[in-house]
């Protein structure tokens, strides 16, 4: 049996270890005096000959220790302190005394926003804490780094900047005193509606022309900077854009960090030497309930994982006030007590004062008391940690800044909560915490000097100081002399693309003529001529996730290759073959690997590259679809948000397309999930040409119109006949296709004396449908008239704008699948290879008796034919559908439906639903 108390001491002798990091002996030191000298002799290296030398020597002696079978118990993480020793630390060169003044001003304003909309309202909500901790992070930035143009660039095209959520108040506190907010805007924080409000969170959608990056949603923001960095190097390497000198800078909490999409792609950007990639991780120790690491300390985790990954890692631990401690500190007291002292106790440390501080942490032992004896217990109260230190900070991102080949992690220790008094700072509860008392609010004016008045202060007053003032005209000189303010976003290019004609690269799909093809296949056909266009051509971006075969791709290797910053430094195996697996530094595909959430995020900045990067782009990011809504759904929200334009592709879509496959791979959901997403059109074409109506429309809308809309089309991997265009004439049923319904088989004669039915298919259905009228004509005299439907979630919101005009007393049109469908006859029968939920989107605007199928339950292997009549969504159990309703209408008699039943089914029953469990 498991011995549960020995196993929690050993994970806390673990813990310990790892705390201890390299202080943690692994063995009883046997011969000091050798030591001694050992470590006297590296001493002497590093004072005589440098540190360089001395890495040198270090690193050559580890792996010869290694080579000779020592092995080191050295890990990934050096001491708990600061990675620029003082005597490196570049003079520096802002202002103090007038960034303190303003970063009082914001501190201040950003505090009133949030306490003021909670007093009048209640229950907005906001957060005080994280930009209380964040503050100097934002402001060295703001003051010395962020370039809000490149060199000698036009507008839109600085550093891109990805801000630390829930510290938006001070974005917001930052872009008042700037003048781009006005009090009437800080006054409707969180109160977006009707009025001049702020959203909680950057939301371009919301506020289009200030915030660029979506990052409410922890997780989103690290992968999403991660790739964007690796874009613009993708822009650059392939010719299309200068990004040399642009930065992407990331500000996120190390409990966001936590999150699997926040350290998936850190191995990618060390992997493609993303030195213009700065992270910088807001160390508060804290999260929402409580310590990120109570039991261990975050930073050497962080540090440890980043250095594994190959990142450049920066720790800033402790303020200028500790630099006197470390230097009086002869025997290293400071760096074993820290060694010892987790993460949890770090915290404790926070929220209590300086004599608490003087008796619990330098009361340790006499080595560290001795330390703090010349320092009032004022003075401990005022030791700050490196978060909170700007010199410390502008050494770090000025080291950042210069550092070659390899991104740069900034590890910044700050305390949640600095300066909101003891009932706020370090305290479990401070992430929630939005109202402060008249006596915590002065005491935040006093420790940040503010020229406030106790009657300014109980109102809550917002404070700008003077436009006049030097701190004012140093506020808007830092900004001038980086460029301009920020963030400011973008809207459109400055110029879009020219779609080219259909003819060049879709005509195979308007004449098809019965060729076997999928609509995959299809697809891949009209990208591979989109390439040839001289305009549009190079700023398609096709993306995938180690699927490119799957979806019979490997032709575009050959033709625009995968990127690679590296190119290809070896022979691939296929060299010899037509579609050899070529890599080249100009290569077109991103080719992701098995990273949804990686490849989507390429999609995402590409598909907002019109805004970050003046240059509008055309991503087709093709995937497996069950794998798109479903798996990676949170990021396709984000990039909506983000008002990203491109293709997304769902392909091996719907749940029987995918024989064989199974309930992990089929896909029953995408587009119901597509349906609640207001700027994403949905398709589900089932023929070549209604998909090539469908991407011309979206190209056009999207590359050359500029509108703010995304394309999700599912594509199908079965080969069936492709008809041409029904009447030959694309231009009559453009419509039809593009608003979500039209009448597949216009020019048939209806006999008179027949009952009718109306059959909507969809997708990979829609040759049940078809087979289905069929048998309805020839084998029980009905008459049935087949519609496709390409998007029932574009008919739904078409209806739902109709159905709310007229409610509220405008002049209304009919839903455009009610003014379809009225002038035909009998009920009116559904069938999808989604849920029936996708076909019931549409039942308040179908004009009579309406009879859904679709394919709910769990998917299964087994072939197309099997799987569409486990599902009943094959043609029979259309025709049964429809003889059903018929019947129920009085159309037909009972007994036909009885012996069709009998016909298709035999005497089976009923049994369970593939729904049911
Ligand atoms: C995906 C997701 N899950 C949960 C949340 C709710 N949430 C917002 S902030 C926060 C805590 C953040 O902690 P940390 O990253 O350490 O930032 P801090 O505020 O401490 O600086 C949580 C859980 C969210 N925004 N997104």
């Amino acid at each position: 049996m498991t011995d549960l108390s020995s196993g929690s001491e050993q994970l806390r002798s673990l813990n310990v270890q790892r705390a201890q990091g390299v202080d943690g002996a692994r063995h009883e030191d046997i011969d000091p005096q050798e030591t001694a000298e050992w470590l006297e002799a590296l001493d002497a290296v590093v004072a005589h000959v440098g540190r360089e030398r001395a890495q040198f020597l270090f690193d050559r002696l580890a792996s010869h220790a290694l080579s000779v079978g020592v092995e080191s118990a050295r890990t990934n993480v050096t001491p708990y302190q600061n990675t620029i020793p003082f005597d490196q630390q570049p003079r520096y060169p802002g202002n103090l005394e007038l960034e303190e003044k303003l970063a009082g001003a914001l501190r201040w304003n950003a505090l009133a926003m949030v306490v003021r909309a909670n007093k009048a309202y209640g229950e907005l909500g906001g957060h005080i804490a994280s930009y209380a901790s964040a503050a100097d992070l934002f402001e060295v930035g703001f003051n010395h780094f962020f370039r809000a143009a490149a060199p000698g660039g036009e507008e839109g095209t600085g550093d891109l900047v990805y801000f630390q959520p829930h510290s938006s108040p001070g974005v917001y506190a930052r872009a008042y005193l700037e003048g781009f907010l006005s009090e009437d805007n800080l006054q409707h924080y969180r109160r977006e509606i009707g009025g001049p409000g702020l959203c909680s969170y950057p939301h371009p959608w919301l506020m289009p022309d200030f915030w660029q990056f979506p990052t409410g949603s922890m997780g989103i923001g690290p992968i999403n900077a991660i790739y964007q960095a690796r874009f613009m190097r993708y822009l650059a390497n392939r010719g299309l854009a200068q990004t040399e000198g642009r930065k992407v800078w990331g500000f996120f909490g190390d409990g966001e960090m936590d999150e699997p999409e926040s350290t998936g792609a850190l191995s990618l950007a060390a992997r493609e030497g993303l030195d213009n990639l700065v992270f910088v991780i807001n160390c508060n120790l804290q999260r929402l309930d409580g310590p990120v690491r109570s039991n261990g300390r975050i930073i050497d985790e962080l540090e440890a994982h980043f250095i594994g990954a190959g990142w450049n890692v920066i720790k800033v631990v402790w303020g200028a006030d500790w630099d006197a401690l470390f230097s009086r500190d002869r025997s290293g007291a400071l760096l074993r007590a820290f060694a010892h002292t987790v993460d949890g106790q770090f915290q404790t440390f926070s929220a209590n004062d300086g004599a608490y501080n003087r008796e619990r942490f330098f009361g340790q032992n006499p080595e560290l008391a001795a330390l703090a004896a010349q320092l009032s217990d004022d003075d401990i109260d005022r030791l700050r940690r490196g978060g909170h230190d700007v010199r410390k900070l502008h050494a770090a991102y000025a080291k950042a800044l210069a550092h070659r080949g390899q991104p740069t992690v900034i590890l910044a220790k700050t305390m949640k909560g600095f300066g909101m008094g003891a009932s706020g700072q370090g305290r479990m509860t401070t992430h929630q915490q939005k109202k402060l008392g008249f006596d915590d609010l002065k005491a935040f004016r006093d420790r940040f000097r503010l020229p406030l008045t106790d009657a300014d202060v109980e109102q809550v007053k917002f404070y700008k100081p003077a436009e006049d003032s030097p701190e004012m005209q140093y506020l808007h000189a830092r900004r001038a002399a980086l460029g301009g303010y920020l963030p400011r976003r973008r809207r459109v290019a400055s110029a879009g693309l020219t779609v080219p004609p259909m003819s060049s690269w879709g005509q195979f799909a308007l004449d098809a003529n019965g060729r076997e093809m999928s609509t995959t296949m299809a697809l891949v056909r009209m990208l591979t001529a989109l390439l040839k266009d001289s305009e549009v051509g190079p700023r398609v971006v096709p993306i995938v996730a180690d699927e490119a075969r799957t979806f019979g791709m490997a032709n575009m290797f050959r033709q625009v290759g995968i990127y690679s910053p590296l190119g290809q430094m070896y022979e691939p195996e296929d060299l010899g073959s037509m579609l050899y697996y070529r890599e080249d530094t100009k290569g077109q595909i991103l080719e992701e690997g098995i990273s949804e959430a990686g490849a989507v995020s390429s999609w995402i900045a590409a598909a907002t590259s019109y805004s970050v990067h003046n240059l509008p782009m055309l991503p087709f990011y093709i995937y497996y679809s069950m794998f798109g809504f479903q798996r990676i759904g949170d990021l396709i929200w984000a990039a909506a948000d983000q008002r990203a334009r491109g293709f997304l592709i769902g392909a091996t879509s719907g749940k029987t397309t995918l024989g064989g496959e199974g309930l992990q791979h089929q896909d029953g959901t995408s587009h119901l999930a597509a349906s609640t997403i207001p700027n994403c059109r949905a398709y589900d074409p089932a023929f070549a040409y209604e998909l090539a109506a469908i991407v011309d429309e979206g190209m056009h809308e999207m590359v050359e119109a500029q509108r703010d809309v995304f394309y999700y089309v599912t594509v199908m991997n079965e080969n069936y006949a492709q008809p041409s265009v029904p009447g030959g004439d694309l231009q009559a049923l453009r419509e039809g296709i593009l608003k979500g319904i039209y009448r597949l088989d216009a020019d048939v004669q209806e006999a008179a004396s027949m009952a009718k039915v109306q059959l909507l298919g969809a997708g990979a259905i829609l040759g049940e449908v078809v087979a289905a009228q069929r048998m309805l004509r020839d084998d029980w005299h009905i008459d049935a008239a087949v519609w496709s439907v390409t998007s029932f979630t574009e008919l739904q919101r078409n209806g739902m704008t109709a159905e709310r005009n007229e409610r509220l007393g405008e002049a209304a049109e009919m839903p455009y699948v009610t003014k379809a469908l009225q002038a035909s006859q009998g009920p009116i029968i559904a069938a999808t290879d989604y849920v029936r939920a996708v076909p019931e989107l549409i039942r308040a605007y179908v004009p009579r008796r309406y009879v859904t199928l679709g394919t709910d339950g769990f998917g299964r292997s087994d072939t197309r034919q099997a799987l569409r009549e486990f599902f009943e969504v094959d043609r029979k159990a259309i025709v049964i559908a429809a003889l059903k309703a018929l019947a129920d209408e009085g159309a037909i008699e009972a007994s036909v439906l009885t012996e069709a039943r009998r016909k298709y089914r035999g005497d089976a029953p009923a049994g369970a639903a593939s729904w049911q469990c």
